[in-house]
């Protein structure tokens, strides 16, 4: 079974399966991250197979304390698709999930297609904000692996909620975001945390999508980075983040053992 196969079937089953060997995927750490991408593909395409739709991509990493916490180094591209949509306020059921953990997003949404950095400058490319809350689900034991090991695993995307679209200012990249659990804040933090600057995330991701031959659609989301390290999404937690001048997302996960309503 090829690493795509391994990591679909630990999604539909939700089973975690081992981290490969180090230096499974052999070469350089180029060769190992571009094969990485190519997993990535696999990955998505069965999904689409399976009569998904793509509805965005996402970078991984963008902050210092995401990547303390996993003690990855560098900028990682994913993509989502509508089969991992949360709806706002929504009562979510955690049973297709391994180990889930949320985080604070900021979403844009693309107003152009990007096919290269420079689509990234032009002007329009985003058309509207919103705040996010992403569901991350890594396949792999223990939520441990390294930077080849995420992106194979198309970065951990296993659901998201958008808030409400607002207005993309420019100017105000530098917003408070309060991520909080069952009504307490678990983190505070600042978009000046991606990146130093979200609006950065839309160059980055069109970097990253550029090298592995990715279009980015006008209508597709972007999830630009968590700004605070994740938390574990345990049934019966209520999530909400939200994003100063930007307004709230949330969702309650399901207490065990309580069917669809
Ligand atoms: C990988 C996904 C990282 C982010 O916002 O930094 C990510 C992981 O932490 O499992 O989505
Ligand atoms: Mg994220």
């Amino acid at each position: 079974m090829s690493l795509a196969q391994t990591l679909d079937r630990a999604t539909r089953t939700a089973r975690a399966v081992p981290q490969p060997p180090p230096g499974a995927v052999a070469g350089s750490p180029e060769a190992e991250v571009r094969a990485a991408y190519d997993v990535q593909d696999d990955l998505v395409r069965f999904r689409l197979d399976r009569g998904e739709r793509l509805t965005g991509a996402k970078l991984g990493f963008t902050s210092e304390g995401k990547r303390r916490q996993m003690g990855v180094h560098d900028l990682i591209l994913g993509r989502v698709t509508d089969g991992m949509a949360v709806p706002d306020g929504a009562d979510l059921d955690l049973s297709a999930f391994i180990h889930p953990r949320v985080e604070p997003e900021v979403v844009y949404l693309l107003g152009r297609r990007i096919a290269t950095v420079a689509d990234a400058f032009a002007e329009g490319a985003v058309a509207a904000v919103a705040p996010g809350i992403e569901i991350i689900d890594s396949r792999y034991e223990n939520f441990r692996f390294s930077l080849a090991d995420v992106i194979a695993d198309n970065t951990s995307a296993a659901g998201y909620a958008v808030g409400a679209w607002q207005p993309y200012d420019p100017a105000a990249w530098n917003r408070g975001v309060v991520f909080e659990l069952d009504g307490r804040p678990a983190h505070m933090g600042s978009t000046a945390a991606i990146l130093g600057d979200p609006r950065r995330a839309v160059v980055e991701a069109a970097r990253l999508a550029e090298r592995i031959g990715l279009v980015l659609e006008p209508g597709w989301l972007l999830l630009a980075g968590a700004a605070t390290p994740a938390e574990p999404l345990t049934p019966g937690t209520h999530v909400r983040v939200e994003v100063q001048g930007l307004g709230s997302v949330s969702f309650t996960a399901r207490p065990a053992g309580e069917g669809a309503s």
